[in-house]
């Protein structure tokens, strides 16, 4: 059969040297890369120098890209399980006979539950409407990216206050005077080009206020670090609004035209004063003030970072709501050295790319989470997987029969895999695609192999920064093992399963030309550079017409979908227990030359990065007997037990210990990874369905964990 056959693009493994312009696939930051190639290999990987903003640079994930192209230790063919769930038994199997397998299952799936009873979860961004697209042929809502643990908070709590999510919300670095960051551990938690325009405007003399139980790298190049109790930063923003008002330290010009519910703000803001915030976050009321005095000053270039990883606790929606509140009190959008909001092609008088998913009628079904229905604060675009496991597990409010894991390893990405597992192993099908052996490939009936970002080629993806880019993920070398693409893998599912006009592409520039069609831009100009720019120059939308696309056109502090959902806009504070004795709140986080579980088997990147320690404070350890260096065991309140070495710092907070994330692989066949470490996510116990109401994020740093020394051989004298 012909279109089994692996889809190269043209040129692909000829002789001669080029340079082939694309993306870094190593996380899911997607740098723009340049790569150059002789006689169909590849000798030298960098930064595209065509971005000015990231110039040659690639960080140390991104560096190691060829080593993870040239490891073995990934899946080479499709696989079928044989025993039962996640006992590690597979066969190899033709891409015919797996993908015949997934459409029987899939069949099964529709007759039992109807289309909707399928699930898609991916890692969201750049490509998503490849998924959606073939989510929506064949009859279900039901796609989610990875956001329930990740940013899902912030993206609801942007669309519920300014009606755009964080992707439309960009930092002028160059400009700005203060940036405020609630644990955006910016120079480890890393987007290449973000963290050198943030070490630009350092150097340039910005001030940074790094607010974080911990003192991560970036607490060590700001100019001032407020180590909080965790979790409280809900807190200090209500204190920091109080004064800010108190202080008439806001833009009154802005907030008169284009907030609403300032009445609403100064009721809900009242009380909570400086001092009153002193015993929730630690911090002493006259930094609070001298912090105000500070950010008045340097008004309106002032940002309030609303974060990233924001699955954090139950009010972590509002932590990030009220850090947009404060941007929209310093009156710093659409100005330089503030928030500049992403622009559509059409704004600059240019056409966006067609969509696949124009091409089939969108399923008319609720989703299975409610999300924009029965919880209409959460966005349906990114949706909050852990109510697709719920659903798995009870059937309500619908079944769900297949689950296909695309670029998402929820086992190591959700809270509490064991929980997670029972709902998966309710399903019919569970299919991974994956370029390694995941934790959830483990699990899966059926691993399909893509080929890496270097193998292949991506559809087209249009980015609304403060200008429009299309940008493309070409391909540099032919695949080393047996696997495909995802537009392809995806193409050949709906095929056999009778859909055969949406994804009818027989090559990548077939499908990039139809993305393209009407744009102005060809493929021919895309693989000049590997990306369009679609203005010259980004410009800045004047105040006489801004508006936001709330419902009522202002910044809504007082929210019409959060009244909706019958959620206050801003709560109360839920003041947290100190947790005492061998109890400890536990924090995670990454580390710079790691991406999450991904890259631990990758032979440079295992080498070169930090060994686990469990970060607790002197004045905790000493009576539980733990000196630096020593071996504790962490308990999450499940079966799962972790050891690792403690390192004894004042540079996290009394109340709470932190680990990496990322370590703790069980898939025996990632031999450099395998049982390194401790999986934080199996200590996060009966966390995959505790979420914050509002923003539908897991609340992963309410975890309490205990903490001991393990009794150590010689005995501790
Ligand atoms: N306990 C705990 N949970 C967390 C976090 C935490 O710190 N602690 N962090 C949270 C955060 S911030 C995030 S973003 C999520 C991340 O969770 P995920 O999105 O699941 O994690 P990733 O490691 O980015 O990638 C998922 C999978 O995509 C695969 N992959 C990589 N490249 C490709 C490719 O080109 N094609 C295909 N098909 N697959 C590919 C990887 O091998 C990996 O198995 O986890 C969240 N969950
Ligand atoms: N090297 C590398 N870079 C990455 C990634 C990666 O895997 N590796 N992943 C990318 C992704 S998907 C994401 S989401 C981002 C994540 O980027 P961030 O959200 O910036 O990073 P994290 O590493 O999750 O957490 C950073 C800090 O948050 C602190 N923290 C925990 N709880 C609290 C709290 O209640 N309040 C405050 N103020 N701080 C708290 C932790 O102590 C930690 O130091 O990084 C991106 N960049
Ligand atoms: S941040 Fe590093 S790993 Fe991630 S895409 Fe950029 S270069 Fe690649
Ligand atoms: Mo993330």
């Amino acid at each position: 059969m012909s279109s089994i056959m692996a889809p190269n693009v043209s040129g692909v493994g000829a002789p001669g040297r080029r340079t082939v312009y694309s993306m870094c696939g190593m996380c899911a930051v997607r740098c723009p890369i340049e790569v150059t190639v002789e006689d169909g290999r590849i000798v030298w990987v960098q930064g595209n120098h065509h971005d000015k903003a990231i110039g040659a640079s690639l960080c140390a994930k991104g560096s190691a890209g060829l080593a993870f192209e040239f490891d073995d230790e990934r899946p080479q063919t499709p696989l079928i399980r044989t025993g039962p769930r996640g006992a590690g038994k597979w066969r190899r199997t033709s891409w015919d006979e797996a993908l015949d397998y997934i459409a029987d299952k899939l069949h099964d799936t529709i007759n039992t539950f109807g289309g909707k009873g399928i699930m898609l979860s991916d890692r969201g961004g750049l490509f998503t409407d490849l998924t959606r697209t073939f989510l929506n042929a064949l009859g279900s809502p039901n796609y989610f990216n990875h956001d329930a643990g990740c940013a899902g908070n912030v993206h609801n709590a942007a669309l519920s206050i300014y009606g755009i999510g964080p992707g439309g919300i960009n930092y002028d670095f160059k400009n700005t005077k203060h940036m405020v960051l609630y644990g955006r551990n910016i120079v480890e938690s890393l987007m290449v080009k973000e963290s050198k325009a943030f070490m630009a405007a350092l150097a340039r003399g910005m001030r940074c206020t790094y607010i974080d139980p911990r003192a991560s790298v970036t607490a060590c190049k700001a100019t001032r670090f407020w180590q909080v109790r965790p979790n409280s930063d809900y807190a200090l923003n209500l204190a920091i609004i109080h004064e800010v008002l108190k202080q008439d330290a806001y833009d009154k010009k802005f907030v008169d035209r284009f907030v609403s519910g300032m009445d609403y703000l100064q009721e809900m803001v009242r009380d909570t004063t400086p001092e009153w915030q002193e015993s929730h976050t630690g911090l002493p009321a006259e930094q609070i003030r001298e912090f105000v005095k500070e950010i008045a000053a340097d008004a309106p270039q002032v940002i309030f970072h609303p974060g990233w990883m924001t699955a954090r606790h139950k009010q972590s929606f509002h932590v990030s709501r009220t850090a947009l509140i404060l941007n929209a009190l310093m009156g710093n959008i659409e100005i330089p050295g503030g928030i500049i909001l992403g622009k559509s092609p059409e704004q600059y008088g240019r056409k966006s790319l067609n969509q696949l998913a124009s091409r089939t009628p969108k399923p008319t079904d609720q989703r299975v989470d409610g999300a924009g229905t029965t919880r209409p604060q959460w966005d349906p675009k990114i949706g909050m997987l852990h109510q697709g496991f719920a659903a798995m597990e009870t059937a309500q409010p619908y079944g769900i029969g297949a689950y296909f894991a695309y670029r998402h390893d929820p086992l190591t990405g959700m809270p509490d895999p064991e929980a997670a597992k029972r709902a998966l192993d309710k399903l019919k099908l569970l299919v991974s695609i994956d370029v390694r052996y995941s934790e959830t490939g483990w699990f899966s009936d059926v691993i399909l192999p893509e080929s890496t970002y270097l193998e292949r080629a991506n559809i087209l993806s249009q980015m609304n920064g403060p200008v429009p880019v299309f940008a493309m993920r070409d391909q540099a070398i032919a695949p080393r093992f047996d696997s495909r693409p995802a537009w392809w893998i995806f193409r050949e599912i709906l095929h056999r399963m009778g859909i055969r006009d949406v994804l009818d592409f027989e090559t990548i520039e077939e499908l990039w030309n139809y993305q393209l069609d009407g744009t102005g831009v060809t493929v021919a100009e895309m693989r000049e550079e590997g990306f369009v720019t679609l203005s010259g120059s980004p410009k800045l939308i004047p105040r006489e017409e801004l508006k936001f696309p709330t419902p009522s056109g202002k910044i809504e502090i007082e929210s019409g979908i959060l009244k909706q959902a019958g959620l206050p806009s801003l709560p109360p504070y839920m003041p947290k227990e100190a947790p005492m004795g061998d109890r400890f709140c536990m924090l995670v986080g990454r580390t710079a030359t790691l991406a999450h579980g991904q890259s631990l088997n990758n032979p440079i990147l295992n080498e070169i990065s930090p060994k686990q320690v469990l970060w607790i404070h002197p004045d905790r350890a000493k009576p539980l007997g733990i000196s630096d260096g020593d071996e504790v065991e962490i308990t999450g309140g499940g079966s799962y037990a972790g050891r690792m070495k403690a390192m004894v710092t004042p540079w996290i907070h009394r109340e709470a210990a932190f680990m990496l994330h990322g370590f703790g692989a069980t898939v025996p066949l990632a031999r450099r990874a395998h049982g390194l470490g401790v999986a934080d996510q199996r200590l996060q116990h009966g966390k995959l369905y505790e979420f914050d109401p509002a923003g539908g994020g897991c609340a992963m740093t309410e975890t309490i964990v205990q903490i001991k020394p393990v009794a150590s051989k010689g005995g501790e004298q």
